[in-house]
């Protein structure tokens, strides 16, 4: 079907698909720069990702240099319609020295916002707190060490900095996102000892107002190797971003399966300004898959539109899988994420509000299923088309070729 009658069709239900094109144009998604290497990184001295998450598979062409992790983004928004941003980080520097964490400065990503500029980006950044030796234990803003503690909490600040000369340099501020590993395997005598050291090392590295960065902490339920208890909790970040005026960054994959992260985000909204997702695919844990356009996406797209969050919230992504084509995979979910959003707003509130206020849910469930049938792929497809980007097989061709460019590394 063409995009002409398509409109036509979503015209009759009083949905504007111009409009719900030029509104999508206008959403960046901040694509996280670790799926195209397995979360390993540039550093010469850190080993694998550690800290409770991991990436499966051994598929070829995983990018070895920040060289070739640039050439594969380029791949990938290129075939990414609309304007994106990039979330690097800090285990992913771009230099000759060997800095240890705590001695990271801007001059280390410099080549990174060099070509963020170049490519018409923003940038957001993360300081690494897994994958070193000071993280062995799953243990670093809240370890009982102080000097590890101070390590870390050295290496916070330094990351804060650097966004804010990013955010600068490239006229948006960038969001640092703080996620720490720290947890225990098995039940802790002194969860409140933790969380406080957790709290007080996080005061120490925010204390520094800075104005072009935007601060965000992740919480998370557990990860491989800290089942009994995780330091810093849904709860224990929810508190202190409200109390402490941060962003919440909500991922996906880091609350109980059957919870629902979409339900989340009018709640959190009443509480605090603005908030910051990882949008990903858990599976039995938080496995990282790409995402699919499935229902839990849709779901998001969909409160973010109908509770109208879409102008405070920053839309990340975070997976990871080395089974299947990294660039494809980049591709696939940010694509999906769109796709999700881009449905959502080509959905009639007006009348699905009007329905559920009447406590007609009759009604409401009548619409929501019909609206299955709306040919939302004609719409996709030209929002592709105005933006130079291609659909189906053609996309799937160039996926490939690009794949076997690469797959020799
Ligand atoms: C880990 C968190 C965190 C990381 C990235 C690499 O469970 O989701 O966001 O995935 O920082
Ligand atoms: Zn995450």
């Amino acid at each position: 079907m063409g995009y002409d009658s398509a409109k036509a069709q979503f015209s009759d239900w009083g949905i504007d698909t111009d409009a719900a094109l030029a509104r999508l144009q206008d959403i960046s998604i901040s694509v996280h720069c670790w799926q195209g290497d397995d979360v390993v990184g540039f550093e010469t001295r850190s080993g694998t990702s550690g800290g409770g998450i991991q990436a499966t598979g051994n598929h070829p062409g995983r990018a070895r240099t920040p060289d070739e992790l640039r050439a594969d983004l380029e791949f990938a928004y290129a075939n990414i319609p609309g304007k994106h941003r990039l979330n690097l980080h800090a285990m992913y520097m771009d230099t000759e020295d060997r800095p240890d964490r705590d001695q990271l400065d801007y001059n280390h990503f410099a080549r990174w916002v060099d070509w963020a500029r170049d490519q018409g980006l923003g940038l957001d950044f993360n300081p690494t707190f897994f994958a070193h030796p000071k993280a062995d234990d799953n243990l670093t803003l809240s370890h009982p060490d102080q000097g590890i503690r101070d390590f870390w909490i050295e290496h916070g600040r330094r990351t804060r900095d650097i966004a804010a000369r990013i955010g600068a340099e490239l006229g948006t501020p960038s969001i640092n996102n703080i996620w720490v590993p720290d947890g225990y395997k098995d039940t802790p005598t002194d969860r409140m000892a933790a969380r406080t050291r957790l709290e007080q090392s996080l005061d120490l590295i925010l204390s520094k107002p800075q104005d072009t960065m935007r601060d965000a902490v992740e919480s998370k339920l557990f990860g491989i190797g800290v089942e009994a208890c995780t330091v810093g909790s849904h709860e224990f970040y929810f508190g202190y971003a409200m109390r402490k005026n941060t962003l919440l960054c909500l991922d996906m994959g880091h609350f109980h399966p059957t919870e629902s992260v979409a339900d989340k985000l009018s709640a959190v909204a009443l509480s605090l300004p603005e908030i910051l997702l990882h949008v990903s695919r858990p599976m039995r844990w938080d496995s990282d898959h790409v995402i699919l356009l499935n229902d839990d996406i849709l779901a998001m797209a969909h409160e973010l539109v109908s509770a109208d969050l879409l102008d405070r919230t920053h839309i990340g992504l975070d997976f990871f899988d080395a089974t299947i084509s990294r660039t494809a995979a980049w591709v696939i979910g940010t694509r999906n994420m769109q796709k999700a959003l881009l449905q959502a707003l080509l959905r009639p509130w007006d009348r699905l509000r009007l329905a559920e206020n009447r406590l007609d849910f009759t009604a409401r469930l009548t619409l929501t299923e019909a609206l299955k049938d709306l040919p939302y792929g004609a719409v996709w497809a030209e929002f592709c088309a105005r933006n130079g980007t291609k659909v189906g097989m053609p996309l799937i061709q160039d996926l490939d070729a690009y794949q076997a460019s690469v797959s020799d590394r």
